[in-house]
């Protein structure tokens, strides 16, 4: 079988795998035929990728699959509008539905989480952090934040993101025996800096965030409390783990991890300061909102108010737990001991592994983790000593606890003989049998 030039070296062994197992699966057309005569290159790479997310377990925290609902709104005619500006005052002309539909988004937004005011025009969660920066603060204001390698994230002042050019940014961490935020600690560094905003929020921190302290912390240093609740925005809205809103000044979030909807951003704040968000937004950081990406927002929060979207946020936090318990009986250490929320995150050095070896070898087993960084790691960010995972993805195409169970088994399985091909083979062909029994699409076809 030819492997096309783009394709890495772990997927190549996937690519060869399949040669040897496709015949049990059968690779779906999901293109449409208008799609398949314009473009048949783009049609092609599309039915290949549904192929790929259908066969491979997707354990990486910050992914999940949207429901057919959203990615029609997506693709709808919506993408055609051009609107600057919010609903009743536009600068272009022909904005009536559109001015419903995104107030629509807004409401659901305000009602799902509680909050007076929600901007739901971020193209993404990077530029709803810029907009409240941009809301509230001036350049060279400092801000108080997690860091990115204990868990942070790069629009919360890291070097290497704009943010952290335009602001004094400090970083608090984690202790280093729990590894855990330690509250007292974040005080002192708040005292001595006296930030304009102190940020909270992580992309592989496994415990939940005390937001009352972290007010605390703020109010006695007159600063803004900004909380970037991006990854567990699904967990808030099920009301399966605490909420950010009722003590946060603002509250930023990506609609498209455990939240089951598109890749973009939304911003939640008191009605007090909903004029300056809005004003940051547009005309301050964005120009025209993509009204496609509003309306597939609204059919998002208008599914996460449902049971049945509760339950999989359940499913979700019990899973990641039995994964790290699991992981942990076989000798795989977690990082703080376990997990509160979605995500696991593995500290590999015991077996004498680093995070890129062992999300290859997981890769070729149709297993998909991510290395990542753990706190006072030694390796770099390209290697990293750890790796993370995340349950949401499987759990919204409906696998539970025995299924996390067997995942645990494999992952093991795989890790304990990282360079095997004939064991990456031998689970590839049970990953397959996994996936069969929980297709994607049953959950595309849910209620929108
Ligand atoms: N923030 C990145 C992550 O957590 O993987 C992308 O969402």
């Amino acid at each position: 079988m030819d492997v096309p030039y783009w394709v890495d070296k772990a997927v190549a062994v996937d690519y060869l795998i399949r040669a040897e197992t496709v015949a049990g699966f059968s690779m779906k057309e999901n293109t449409s035929s208008s799609l398949q005569h314009a473009d048949p290159a783009v049609a092609s790479l599309i039915d290949a990728e549904r192929e790929r997310q259908e066969s491979t377990l997707n354990l990486i925290a910050a992914e999940n699959t949207a429901p057919a609902a959203v990615l029609e709104a997506l693709g709808s005619c919506f993408n055609n509008k051009t609107a600057e500006g919010y609903p009743g005052r536009r600068y272009h002309t022909g904005c009536g539905v559109a001015d419903e539909l995104e107030q629509l988004a807004v409401d659901r937004a305000k009602a799902l989480f509680g909050a007076g005011h929600a901007n739901v025009q971020p193209h993404s969660g990077v530029n709803a952090n810029l907009a409240v920066y941009g809301a509230v603060l001036k350049p060279g204001d400092t801000i108080l934040s997690m860091k990115l390698s204990h868990g942070g994230h790069l629009s919360h002042g890291d070097a290497a993101s704009i943010t952290g050019r335009i602001f004094q940014a400090a970083h608090y961490g984690v202790s280093p025996g729990t590894e855990r935020l330690d509250y007292d600690a974040i005080r002192e560094q708040a005292l001595r800096l006296r930030p304009r905003m102190l940020v909270a929020g992580a992309s592989s921190y496994p415990r939940l965030i005390d937001y009352p302290a972290l007010r605390a912390i703020a109010d006695e240093v007159s600063a803004y409390l900004l909380v970037d609740m991006a990854h567990i925005a699904g967990l808030v809205a099920a009301r399966v783990i605490p909420s950010p809103v009722p003590h946060a000044h603002f509250v930023t979030f990506t609609t498209y991890k455990t939240l089951m909807g598109p890749h973009g951003g939304v911003i939640l704040c008191p009605a007090e300061f909903a004029r300056q968000v809005d004003r940051s937004i547009f005309p301050g950081t964005q120009g025209t909102p993509t009204l496609s990406l509003v309306a597939a927002k609204a059919v998002c929060f208008h599914r996460a108010a449902q049971e049945e979207f509760r339950a999989v946020q359940a499913r979700t936090l019990k899973t990641a737990a039995l994964l790290a318990a699991e992981l942990s009986r076989r000798g795989y250490r977690p990082v703080s001991g376990g997990t509160d929320n979605h995500l696991v995150l593995i500290d590999l050095r015991g077996k004498g592994l680093t995070g890129d070896r062992a999300e290859a070898a997981l890769e070729a087993a149709g297993i998909l983790g991510n290395r990542n960084v753990i706190p006072f790691d030694p390796e770099s960010t390209q290697v990293t000593s750890g790796l993370r995972f995340g349950t949401p993805g499987i759990c919204t195409r409906g696998m539970g606890e025995e299924e996390t169970r067997h995942i645990a088994g494999w992952i093991d399985r795989i890790l304990s003989r990282p360079e095997d091909r004939s064991v990456q083979q031998a689970v590839r062909r049970e990953v397959r049998g996994l996936c069969r029994r929980f297709p994607l699409q049953p959950n595309r076809e849910e209620v929108a």
